[in-house]
């Protein structure tokens, strides 16, 4: 088979990647623990035998993607493959801190090897995504999903099925426009300027160990408060950097304050921000329709989308 597609969706998480301790080999400092989504979705087709490759994204020729996309299929199926035709295509807005390089590395990982019929195995396609994009090693599984750091590199696993803890998540856009600092660069001036970033490091093992037991005791307050304090972290590293980094907006407080509203109602739901100005808002089922509507009703806020939690990057046929 020359051709193939698969879709993967993009993950959310809980506690943070922020910073790399091999820059060119794109590893994390740390590990990291996040839930894939189910709703939000990139699929990507991949048709190997053009004399170059080609990209089109959305229905619209994206070259300056083109280089970080054919290292990836160098990766996957070798520098001495033929051209490719890639096409991607998502239901929601790319680059504004929506987590669309990991889906769409995570597709792309998945659609080059079945096309090529490589034979990688799951643990190798997410090592090669994660080389393409960190967060995108994770959306290569299920569910509850930890990125452990080793000493060679790094291992993904699921520690949750969806069904097995069923969370509900809104995600509230403030803008659909392109960041003004890319993650990877942020993370590295982080690294370089912010004096909090060592701490960061340091204290990260302490938040995956809070995390994990939460997640296997169920116990939803617990993983709120240590997901809500692990993103204030992170992005306290960033405001600590030279010359700073703010992704906030005035609609991204106006949410938080909206989720301590519903918090103080008695509401189970607990926010978590990323490299973006958008909020995620993690709740039970049962306080998913409060909180989409609250949401949508706070200022600055142009749309919501929800998502229960879905599966990791998979085959699939695209007509
Ligand atoms: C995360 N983020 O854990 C963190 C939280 C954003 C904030 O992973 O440089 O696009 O391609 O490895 O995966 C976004 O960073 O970074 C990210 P690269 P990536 O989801």
């Amino acid at each position: 088979m020359m051709q193939a597609s698969a879709q993967a969706q993009p993950n959310i998480a809980l506690v943070k990647y922020w910073g790399k301790r091999d820059v060119a080999a794109n590893l994390p400092a740390t590990g990291s623990i996040s839930i894939t989504l189910e709703s939000l979705w990139t699929r990507m087709s991949v048709e190997f035998g053009a004399a170059k490759d080609r990209l089109v994204v959305n229905g619209l020729p994206a070259d300056e993607m083109l280089p970080r996309v054919t290292r990836c299929l160098d990766s996957v199926a070798g520098t001495g493959r033929a051209g490719a035709r890639v096409t991607s295509d998502s239901n929601f807005p790319i680059a504004a801190g929506l987590a669309s390089s990991a889906s769409a590395f995570a597709a792309l990982v998945v659609a080059a090897n079945d096309a090529a019929d490589c034979g990688h195995e799951r643990a190798e396609l997410s090592r090669l995504a994660g080389l393409a994009s960190g967060s995108a090693a994770r959306s290569l599984f299920d569910g509850f999903v930890e990125l452990a750091n080793t000493s060679s590199g790094i291992e993904v696993s699921t520690l949750a099925e969806p069904a097995e803890w069923p969370l509900q998540v809104i995600v509230a856009v403030t803008e659909e426009t392109g960041k003004a600092v890319g993650s990877g660069d942020a993370m590295i001036r982080c690294a370089q300027t912010s004096p909090f970033y060592q701490s960061w490091v340091d204290r990260q093992d302490e938040d995956l160990a809070a995390a994990r037991a939460a997640i296997a005791g169920r116990d939803f307050a617990k993983l709120g408060a240590i997901a809500e304090h692990n993103c204030l972290k992170m992005h306290s590293v960033m405001w600590g950097a030279r010359p700073p980094i703010v992704y906030w907006t005035r609609a991204t407080l106006a949410c938080m304050e909206t989720v301590r509203d519903l918090q103080d109602a008695g509401h189970a739901v607990f926010f978590t921000i990323d490299a973006g100005p958008q909020v995620k808002v993690v709740c039970l089922p049962e306080s998913a329709e409060a909180a989409r509507a609250a949401l949508a009703s706070t200022d600055g806020v142009r749309k919501t989308m929800q998502s229960a939690l879905g599966v990791g990057a998979r085959k699939v046929t695209v007509v």
